[in-house]
């Protein structure tokens, strides 16, 4: 019989508010590890925000903006070890940076060129995956490989609130949980789908709720808190190396900015609620949480946004120096026999 572990509804926090919240702390984590997850934090932040500006010239195309979503990445990410896989959405675009990838080689993908293909196994980054939630049967079956050869690794495969409603997330949750596959389940809960909001989604309370059902433990942290998101998925991420099989995580946040350059969430969403948002976004809540310990100053914050400036202007030149795309390679690997006009109008 599977041991059903009760979700935790509660939101786990570790940043307080400066204020009446006090602030935790996450053992393990000495100095150097905190500011190293502020370096990831705004490399992320810098490389979302330039890439809005980047579509705004015309530089690359529709991108899917991740603003006040850096905390889950970098929190989770760094739970990780470089054997570990990661199975990103559109949403995660970015995370490969985080692995070493070169900026130029994802701002390649968002131009739509083919210097932005990578091989997943130079990175343990699988591609970035478009339609909503079919990456998570492959997760969980790679997962389940690793356990199958003996290899002590683990995957983690990020989807949003909206994924939970698909098939896909729920044959690749069942498969992972019967065949006890050391996968993370990283649900970012940024409350919509689009224009879709998280109530519409699920009759359940909770989306860590559907956890129980599966037969495995979910854990419910506020995705704003890159010190709770980082102890939570160290948790599942423990559990799933130790051969107890999969583990839900909720990550609860709000998104703050556009679903992507190509949306106008005004015709849908509530002002008042995306500016308290903003007001107490991630990256901004962390910078506080380092300058109160005394180990962030005006000095190193702005050294670290320079560099990672630095990374972007670089990784921009880079891509836009790649030569023109061949437009045969948009076929070449579609068909082993192209169909004969195809291989007509391939000439032209
Ligand atoms: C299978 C599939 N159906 C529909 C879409 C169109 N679509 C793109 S993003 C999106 C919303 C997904 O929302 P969520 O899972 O909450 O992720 P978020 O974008 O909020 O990170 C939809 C429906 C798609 N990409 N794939
Ligand atoms: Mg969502």
């Amino acid at each position: 019989m599977a041991h059903v572990v009760p979700a935790e509804r509660d939101l786990r926090r570790v940043i307080g508010d400066g204020a009446t919240v006090p602030d935790g702390e996450v053992e393990g984590l000495g100095e150097d590890d905190l500011l190293a997850l502020y370096r990831r934090l705004v490399l992320l932040r810098t490389y979302d925000e330039r890439s809005v500006v980047y579509h705004r010239q015309g530089r690359i195309g529709t991108y899917a903006i991740f603003w006040n979503h850096e905390a889950m990445q970098v929190g989770s990410f760094s739970a990780l070890e470089e054997r570990d896989w990661i199975f990103p959405s559109y949403r995660e675009s970015a995370i490969g940076l985080l692995r070493g990838m070169p900026a130029s080689t994802i701002l390649s993908w968002w131009r739509g060129h083919p210097a932005g293909w990578w091989n997943p196994a130079d990175y343990n980054v699988a591609s970035i995956c478009v339609p909503i939630a079919t990456h998570v049967p492959h997760a969980a079956g790679l997962a389940w490989g690793k356990k199958l050869k003996g290899e002590d690794a683990v995957a983690i495969v990020y989807f949003g609130d909206g994924a939970t409603s698909e098939g896909s997330f729920h044959e690749g949750a069942n498969f992972a949980g019967v065949m006890k596959a050391p996968l993370v389940l990283f649900c970012n809960n940024n409350g919509w789908a689009i224009s879709t909001p998280v109530s519409a989604q699920t009759a359940a309370e909770t989306l860590v709720d559907k956890a129980a059902g599966y037969g495995m433990p979910g854990m419910r942290v506020d995705g704003g808190d890159v010190l709770a998101v980082y102890e939570a998925t160290r948790d599942a991420v423990e559990r799933a190396r130790a051969g107890d099989g999969p583990t839900f995580v909720e990550a609860v946040s709000y998104r703050a900015a556009p679903h992507a350059t190509a949306d106008d969430p005004s015709a849908y969403i509530d002002p008042e609620r995306v500016e308290e948002e903003r007001a107490n976004e991630c990256v901004g809540r962390y910078e506080r949480y380092l300058r109160r310990l005394g180990i962030l100053d005006d000095d190193s914050a702005e050294a670290v946004r320079q560099e990672a400036l630095d990374v972007l202007r670089a990784g921009i030149a880079a891509a836009e120096a790649e030569p023109p795309a061949d437009r045969d390679l948009l076929f070449e690997n579609a068909f082993v026999d192209p169909p004969p006009n195809l291989r007509e109008g391939w000439d032209k």
